[in-house]
């Protein structure tokens, strides 16, 4: 008797123990490998793993049409995304029948070189890079599936031995396109890229708009490795049921990579749901399934992560942000983006003391405040405070600030700027330009780059 209980005793220690080791293999990280480090790609179960037998984790951005926004495929955007907004993965988004699109009026010839400068881009900065046969109004891939194939024959060839490519063959199925049809479509195009590649990572879209994973996790498709499947989701349009249809195929087996997602509604405009954003990428963290958002443009909606007055292709620093912009960069790297590039050189040591000029009863102080290096040229952040030293009230301020060597004015606040050649001219806001007696406005400041040895010139000091 004495000899079963102890028995029993082991049987539930074992299942205890069992129990913790499933646990922490669910807990287990999921890294957000580079190919430098985690090379090719596969898939394995559910899960993605790179070549050290690590489940591994995207996590990216996606381009918006790259017929309609070339520029952004210039190699420091992507060294800015890779360095400081942490990106693995970059989608190339390749609109086949939208105005411009591949298989409709698009210059053919012109959307291959972006592809391969974008895949030539995300290997030079050690990224992961998504080739995107982005079918939409085309509704179901079958349309142009001989282009299809063509196309992939060309890129799986051209890159089969990239280790940093994957194929997704087609973005969005919809108007009642059905999971046999996708599939029937799929197979094809797949053996046509495991001709040239024989285990590059495809995914595979879905129907409704790649929501229904549902369908491919209960008839997924055979034969195959390495094949993968799409989900997308617009927060503020997709909520719990879709989460659950993500969750229900993941834990059927189904391999989900989230090759677009927004954080506002479906139409890639409207409000930001920020609670509903954070329940997905919190479930994503939680499954280790990789997702990139839409888009990298500046162009007026809501889902571009670029306000649409930033002209700016690469170095972009948070004013050049959107909501959505902001927001990815902190989900992404944990931290709010500073305007001072996180790889640029800080000099701030060898910022020089404040000098004052006085000029009437306002003294002006101006001093560095900051200094670093960033794209071959050095910044400089002056802070600029005046003070009224007399008993009466002061109205209008403005200062002529000489430098030693042309500039650049890169930014200034609560004051109006002009630059002139080696010239700086500020003036007062209507808001600031009233000094009450013995008062004084700070905040006001600018940045400046130029050469290394830009200072203001102290000789020509009016
Ligand atoms: C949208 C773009 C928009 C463009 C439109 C083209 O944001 O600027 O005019 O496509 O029809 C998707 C699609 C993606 C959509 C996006 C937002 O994959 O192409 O981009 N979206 O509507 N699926 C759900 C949302």
């Amino acid at each position: 008797m004495k000899k079963m209980r102890m028995t029993f005793l082991g049987l539930i220690l074992i299942f205890i123990l069992q129990g913790n080791s499933i646990l922490a293999e669910e807990n287990q990280e999921f890294v957000h490998g580079y190919p430098s480090e985690s090379g090719k790609l596969h898939v394995e179960g559910n899960q993605l793993m790179d070549s050290l037998g690590r489940r591994i984790q995207l996590k990216g951005i996606s381009t918006h049409g790259i017929a309609w926004f070339p520029e952004y495929i210039n190699e420091d955007c992507f060294r800015q995304l890779r360095e400081e907004w942490n990106c693995n993965v970059i989608r190339l988004a390749m609109y086949t029948a939208e105005s411009g699109g591949y298989c409709t009026d698009g210059d053919q010839e012109e959307l291959k070189r972006l592809v391969g400068q974008g895949v030539e881009y995300a290997a030079n900065q050690d990224m992961y890079v998504i080739i995107d046969w982005h079918i939409l109004s085309d509704n179901d891939p079958d349309l142009y599936r001989e282009q299809a194939k063509d196309f992939f024959a060309e890129v799986s060839l051209e890159y089969a031995d990239h280790d940093n490519v994957i194929y997704e063959i087609c973005n969005e199925p919809n108007g009642g396109t059905s999971w046999q049809q996708i599939r029937d479509y799929a197979e094809e195009i797949i053996e046509v890229i495991r001709t040239n590649d024989s285990d590059g990572v495809i995914v595979v879209g879905t129907p409704n708009w790649s929501q229904m994973v549902d369908q491919a996790a209960a008839d997924p498709i055979i034969g195959y490795d390495n094949i993968m499947y799409t989900l997308h989701f617009y927060a503020a349009t997709h909520k719990e049921e879709l989460r659950n249809i993500m969750k229900t195929a993941v834990e059927q087996g189904l391999p989900v990579f989230v090759t677009e997602y927004g954080i506002c509604d479906a139409s890639g405009n409207g409000a930001i749901d920020r609670e509903q954003a954070n329940e997905w990428v919190r479930l994503m963290d939680e499954y280790g399934i990789s997702y990139v958002a839409w888009n990298l443009s500046n162009k007026n909606e809501t889902s571009a992560i670029l306000r649409s007055d930033c002209g700016k292709v690469a170095d972009f620093v948070s004013e050049d942000l959107s909501d959505s912009g902001k927001w990815l960069f902190q989900m992404l790297t944990g931290e709010e983006m500073t305007d001072v590039s996180e790889n640029s050189e800080d000099l701030r040591e060898q910022v020089p003391a404040g000098k004052t000029v006085q000029e009437g009863n306002l003294s002006y102080t101006i001093s560095v405040k900051n200094h670093w290096e960033a794209n071959g040229e050095s910044y400089y952040q002056y802070d600029l405070s005046i003070q009224n030293d007399s008993n009466e009230k002061q109205e209008g301020w403005e200062l002529q600030i000489p430098f030693t060597d042309t500039f650049h004015l890169s930014d200034g606040w609560n004051g109006d700027y002009q630059a002139g050649e080696n010239v700086l001219y500020i003036s007062a806001k209507d808001y600031n330009r009233v000094i009450p007696a013995n008062g004084r406005v700070t905040d006001v400041g600018f940045i400046i780059s130029g050469s290394a040895e830009l200072t203001v010139d102290e000789k020509g000091e009016q």
